[in-house]
């Protein structure tokens, strides 16, 4: 055992087990960003910015497109929180410099 004095001269031994806290760690969560359908955007538009803001190819980028015309909305990646805002940002300026009514949002996923 050692023995060892404490600051107000005590003999005290300082051999005692100290377990740790584990540290509490999670995952981030992570964001699907959405695309929705409206009557007006151009489906060439809606495709081109598939390609550019999420890196599609041209026949992913028009399968998703047509999902999105069919079905309503559909998903066009998923992402970091801060990723997930910074494509629905740049969806969002692109529409409104082109004005189109497009509408892109993030929901948890
Ligand atoms: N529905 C549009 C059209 O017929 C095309 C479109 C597709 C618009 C996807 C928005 O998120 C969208 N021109």
């Amino acid at each position: 055992m050692s023995e060892r004095k404490d600051q107000f001269g005590r003999e005290d031994s300082f051999d005692l087990a100290v377990e740790e806290a584990r540290p509490k760690i999670k995952q981030p969560p992570l964001y699907r960003v959405v695309l929705i359908n409206d009557d007006y955007t151009p489906m060439e538009f809606v495709v081109d910015i598939l390609e550019t803001i999420f890196s599609m190819e041209r026949t992913r980028a028009t399968q998703v497109m047509l999902e999105v015309h069919t079905k309503g909305k559909g998903v066009c990646g998923v992402f970091n929180f801060e990723i997930a805002e910074t494509k629905v940002a740049q969806v969002t300026s692109l529409a409104q410099q082109h004005q189109h009514p497009l509408l892109c949002t993030m929901e948890e996923s």
